[in-house]
């Protein structure tokens, strides 16, 4: 893409154009040269989103209870995002549970807006494109963002990481609240949520949870409350979202410095490493001119990787050569 190309659009970005946003988010899941460029050029405008994050057992209901609490946030006129993480096939079209909700209730309220990210093909940079998305639908102006995930494997959980508040959604059924101890999931929620409270044992996972919560240390921080709701019918969601709002005025009232500061960092060096691993990588496939032998002895199987790595990263030039042949390409 051209510079003037991009310009526009991220002119058309900061005035709302919606179809400005989905062309940017398309970038970074696309890995394009342009992603950093853009990040840099809208960070200024993040910042203002409250980020929760939902995350659960495949099936709890976490879909249906992001509905509601779209709608909830919507009565009070806050612009709200949603992405849902999304572990499916692109090829089978979701069909992993037969009778999963998709959110369909919002689709022609602009006040809304909704995004899925597969969770195939990052090569491990998932989390970063969570965060390159988080940050554009931030950066947009919406006031409430809302990432879902099924809380299974560890770049899953990472992404949680985003969140200010963390919803874990439990069921009744067996053994759920042991799954979710299993799976570190407790460790992470800022909120723990019983839904389908219709069906038999919510009272006893709640209490169940409610016990590990009161089993932490006094001095532990803030102690995670525990909701029972019942999505589908639209009960329990009220206080849900009570629940959320004490967490955040907890978090105000508990500012951190040391703990911005360690997530400030985390995130520099997330950007800064794989910043390197992508332009490393752009490099050789666009044959930057000085690591060329190296890369000839290596395809030839003369030199192993790890002195090929170290001598080009004792190699200043050639170093320097290789991380900045995406700007000549680009440019
Ligand atoms: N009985 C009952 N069923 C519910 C409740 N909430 C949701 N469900 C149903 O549970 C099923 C799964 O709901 P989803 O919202 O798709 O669950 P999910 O956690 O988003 O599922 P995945 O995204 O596939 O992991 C649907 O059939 C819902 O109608 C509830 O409170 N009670
Ligand atoms: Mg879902």
């Amino acid at each position: 893409m051209t510079d003037p190309k991009l310009n526009s659009l991220l002119e058309r970005f900061t005035r709302q154009d919606r179809l400005a946003l989905a062309r940017l988010i398309t970038l970074v899941e696309n890995r394009s040269a342009e992603v950093s460029a853009v990040m840099e050029r809208i960070y200024g405008r993040t910042g203002h989103a409250t980020i929760l994050g939902v995350t659960g057992a495949p099936g709890a209901g976490k879909s249906t209870l992001v509905n509601r609490l779209v709608a909830q946030y919507r009565a009070q006129d806050r612009l709200v995002a949603v992405l849902a993480i999304d572990p499916s096939s692109p090829f089978s079209g979701g069909a992993v549970l037969g009778d999963r909700v998709r959110m369909t209730d919002h689709y022609r309220d602009q006040g809304v807006y909704i995004r899925s990210l597969s969770t195939r093909g990052h090569h491990g940079g998932l989390s970063r494109a969570a965060r390159e998305i988080v940050k554009l639908l931030d950066a947009f102006g919406h006031d409430v963002i809302i990432i879902e995930t099924v809380g299974v494997g560890q770049t899953e959980l990472s992404v949680m990481d985003l969140a200010d508040t963390t919803i874990v959604v439990t069921v009744p059924e067996g053994g759920d609240s042991v799954q979710v101890m299993k799976a570190g999931l407790n460790e992470i929620a800022d909120v723990f949520v019983v839904n389908k409270a219709d069906r038999d044992g919510a009272d006893r996972i709640k209490a169940e949870l409610e016990l590990s919560v009161h089993l932490r240390p006094a001095d532990a921080g803030w102690r995670p409350l525990v909701v029972l709701t019942q999505a589908a019918n639209d009960i329990g969601v009220d206080t849900l979202v009570a629940a959320i709002a004490r967490h955040q005025e907890y978090q105000q009232a508990h500012r951190d410095p040391a703990r911005d500061q360690d997530r400030r960092m985390r995130e520099f060096v997330e950007v800064l490493t794989s910043e390197l691993d992508e332009r490393a990588e752009r490099g050789l496939r666009d044959g930057a001119a000085a690591p060329a032998q190296i890369v000839a002895r290596i395809r030839e199987g003369s030199i192993n990787p790890y002195g090929a790595a170290r001598r080009l990263i004792e190699d200043r030039a050639a170093l320097a050569d290789l991380l900045g042949a995406i700007r000549a390409a680009r440019g």
